[in-house]
């Protein structure tokens, strides 16, 4: 009896601990671990001595203007200090201290007007400039801009520089964006499944809209704003015309509500045939004067709810999207339709080329062939939204060729954020050097140095824009990949300015997100930076492309050929033969190349000095190919796909050392995703050597690891309910 109460009472202690432990256990999970704050993650700095440095320089903070803006910048200050420093600010509101910070636009701040900075003249309305300044003896920090929305860019890019833990002593920081609209493209639809998303559902709980705001669409415009992304298009581009109703439009001005004070515009994907779905009309003739009159009518309900909308993004005659040409009409016939509806409220009209209508043999070539002849004939508050590359966000491709052809028409960039063809929600894939390929990729169309960069920021015309195909859900950390959240971040930081290095995006991310650790950081940027030619590797080296499965695009399918239409499937893009294997694009082929200029096309128009990483997009090569490793085309194919998979699993062993720096929640989650990878990358591996070799018949040299499965094996792998489809 007395042996068994004591053991209740011990059985009773210890489950006492347990629950309280468990209790730490969540405690300390749930408290900003699990990646939902992303890179605004205010943690307090374990150096002490960093501590007292900032807070030697803040001793007070003066911040005037009385906008909402404004009270955003300062809130976002007072949750970043109190976070990293663990201090609340001294608020002052007259006066100069020696050692504290003044924020303020001339117009809004005296002693800033007085101070007479030229540099604001050098920067647009979203600029700003953080600077070190003696004023009458007292060494002040200022952020200063000539609108309010430069002042919160100013500030989020101070709170940057304390995270990456940057000396403040001596600041001397103007900076301005290079691109004008910098935005985020949602392929969310109403029922809040994501088109292409791997991160859950929609963001956007349109039922629950107007009356109920998630405090998550606050933490959404935050995290857009700290990158100076300024637009964010909120529908699906497949359009559902239920998004004009004006019961959906209430839905999206509260949407705008909670975005106007963080500089956010909001976008709509308008539906082309809206005016018959939603409008009771016979027809969507972009030149019927009653279609007009509808698509005015609307514009202007949508602009007595939401004053500063941003615009209509339009996917049109494209996958079966409806649009002019149904109506014999032209792309420019359809967008300027929409450009007069909007003109009187100043918006943007946004027209995407990507399009693709089976009347050539090449895909490549369509979407040029589609809208140069309109080249001149959009009007101007029209941009034509080219995709980076000619066929469809592919792991690696050429510049699209519309890039700099486009004389007369503001062109903008869209790149895709979202994974559809990396990885998906599992892959570790940074994607920043991908964009940066192709933004520094010179087109030579203006002469040498017109890069894409260039053209897109588009000095002649008073529009420039980037869109990024959002990768954002209702996952806990937004991205699903920890890692995939660098890629929103990237974009937002290139579309500021292009010109920023990869390398510097990564590092602010990593010390922003994770940790300050030198060796971390070196580490895990190293990876970061080789991961996209990795997973090109593991994909689609040497210039292949369009390799993945039907429908849901995961994994390796370089068999498919079932499908209705011929450019639908691999084997259109690879061409394996017993000859060899790649898309004959020159002079012999399709052609494609002479949509370049010259000094590009010369580049790439002979397969023996064609850049290797995109031989297999222009040239159809024997086997045997000599490359310039010394490999025949067979052997690097195989070289390739080999190091895709070891640098993987280099990632996978280097990640595994990192627990110390990581917290729990977001280690394990990297750590089983980069397994999963592993797997990928080997099915990716074997599945397209064994099918390539049915063509090549020659053996993977010995050195390599053999497959272990059949191709029938991998032929016969389905996934039902793959995500995004
Ligand atoms: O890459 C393809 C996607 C489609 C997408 C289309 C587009 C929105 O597979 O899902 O549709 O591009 O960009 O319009």
């Amino acid at each position: 009896m007395q042996m068994a109460s004591e053991a209740t009472i011990k059985f009773m202690y210890i489950k006492k601990i347990s629950v309280l432990l468990f209790f730490i256990a969540i405690s300390l999970s749930t408290s900003a671990n699990n990646g939902y704050d992303l890179w605004l993650k205010y943690e307090k700095f374990k150096d002490i001595k960093l501590i007292s440095a900032y807070q030697s320089k803040l001793k007070s903070v003066s911040i005037s203007g009385n906008s909402a803006t404004i009270q955003k910048a300062k809130e976002e200050l007072a949750f970043a200090i109190k976070g990293l420093l663990g201090s609340n600010i001294k608020w002052k509101n007259e006066g100069i201290e020696n050692n504290s910070l003044l924020i303020g636009t001339p117009s809004s701040n005296k002693i800033i007007a007085g101070l007479d900075i030229k540099e604001l003249a050098q920067i647009n309305t979203d600029g700003f400039i953080i600077s070190s300044q003696n004023i009458k003896g007292a060494n002040c920090t200022i952020i200063t801009a000539n609108t309010d929305l430069g002042i919160l860019y100013g500030v989020f890019n101070f709170i940057r520089l304390l995270q990456t833990a940057q000396n403040i002593a001596s600041l001397n920081i103007v900076s301005s964006p290079k691109i004008k609209f910098r935005m985020l493209n949602h392929w969310d639809n109403l029922n809040r499944t994501v088109e292409r998303g791997y991160a859950g559902f929609s963001i956007w709980d349109w039922h629950k809209l107007p009356d109920y705001i998630d405090k998550r669409y606050v933490d959404y415009a935050r995290a857009n704003a700290s990158i100076g992304i300024n637009g964010t298009l909120v529908n699906n581009v497949n359009g559902n015309a239920t998004i004009l109703t004006k019961q959906f439009l209430e839905k999206v001005a509260a949407l705008a509500n909670v975005f106007r004070p963080y500089g956010i515009k909001v976008y709509l994907s308008a539906r082309f045939s809206a005016p018959m779905e939603i409008g009771g009309l016979k027809t969507a003739d972009p030149l019927d004067s009653n279609v007009r009159a509808w698509w005015k009518q609307k514009t202007k309900e949508i602009y007595s709810l939401i004053p500063d909308f941003g615009g209509f993004v339009i996917k049109a005659n494209s996958e079966g999207q409806p649009g002019p040409q149904d109506y014999q009409r032209t792309h420019a016939d359809g967008a300027n339709m929409f450009s007069e509806a909007i003109a009187p409220y100043h918006g943007l009209i946004i027209w995407r080329a990507f399009v693709y209508s089976q009347q050539s043999k090449d895909r490549f070539k369509q979407a040029y062939e589609e809208f140069i002849p309109l080249d001149g004939k959009f009007n101007s508050n029209v941009i034509v939204q080219v995709k980076n590359g000619p066929i469809d966000f592919q792991p690696r491709e050429p510049f699209s060729p519309l890039f700099g052809a486009m004389k007369k028409t503001a062109v903008g960039m869209e790149f895709q954020i979202t994974q559809e063809y990396l990885g998906q929600g599992t892959h570790l894939v940074y994607e920043a050097p991908m964009f940066k390929e192709v933004l520094d990729a010179d087109t030579y169309q203006n002469g040498k140095g017109s890069t894409v960069a260039k053209i897109v920021e588009g000095n002649q015309f008073s529009i420039s824009l980037m869109a990024g195909v959002s990768n954002i859900g209702n996952d806990i950390n937004w991205t699903s990949h920890p890692f995939a959240q660098a890629n929103w971040y990237a974009f937002g930081r290139l579309a500021w300015d292009y010109s920023l290095s990869i390398e510097t995006i990564a590092k602010e991310w990593i010390e922003q997100t994770f940790s300050n650790d030198k060796e971390f950081v070196r580490t895990t940027q190293n990876i970061m930076l080789q991961s996209h030619e990795t997973l090109v590797n593991y994909m689609t080296p040497l210039g292949l492309a369009h390799m993945m499965y039907n429908g849901h695009h995961y994994g390796p399918m370089p068999w498919g050929n079932t499908l209705g239409r011929p450019d639908w499937n691999p084997i259109y893009y690879h061409k394996a033969d017993t000859n060899g294997i790649g898309f004959d694009r020159t002079i012999n082929g399709t052609n494609a190349l002479a949509q370049y200029n010259d000094a590009v096309s010369k580049m790439w128009l002979d397969s023996n000095t064609c850049d290797e990483k995109y031989l297999l997009w222009f040239h159809h090569v024997s086997w045997q190919h000599k490359m310039k490793s010394g490999n025949t085309l067979w052997e690097e194919l195989c070289y390739k796909y080999n190091i895709g998979v070891d640098s993987i699993k280099k990632y996978e062993q280097q990640w595994a050392l990192q627990e110390k720096n990581v917290n729990p929640e977001q280690f394990n989650q990297v750590k089983q995703f980069l397994h999963i990878q592993v797997k990928d990358a080997e099915w990716w591996r074997d599945a397209c050597l064994l099918y390539f070799q049915t063509f090549s018949k020659l053996s993977i040299p010995a050195k390599y690891p053999q497959p272990t499965k059949t191709l029938e094996y991998y032929k016969s792998l389905r996934f039902p309910f793959a995500p995004g489809n």
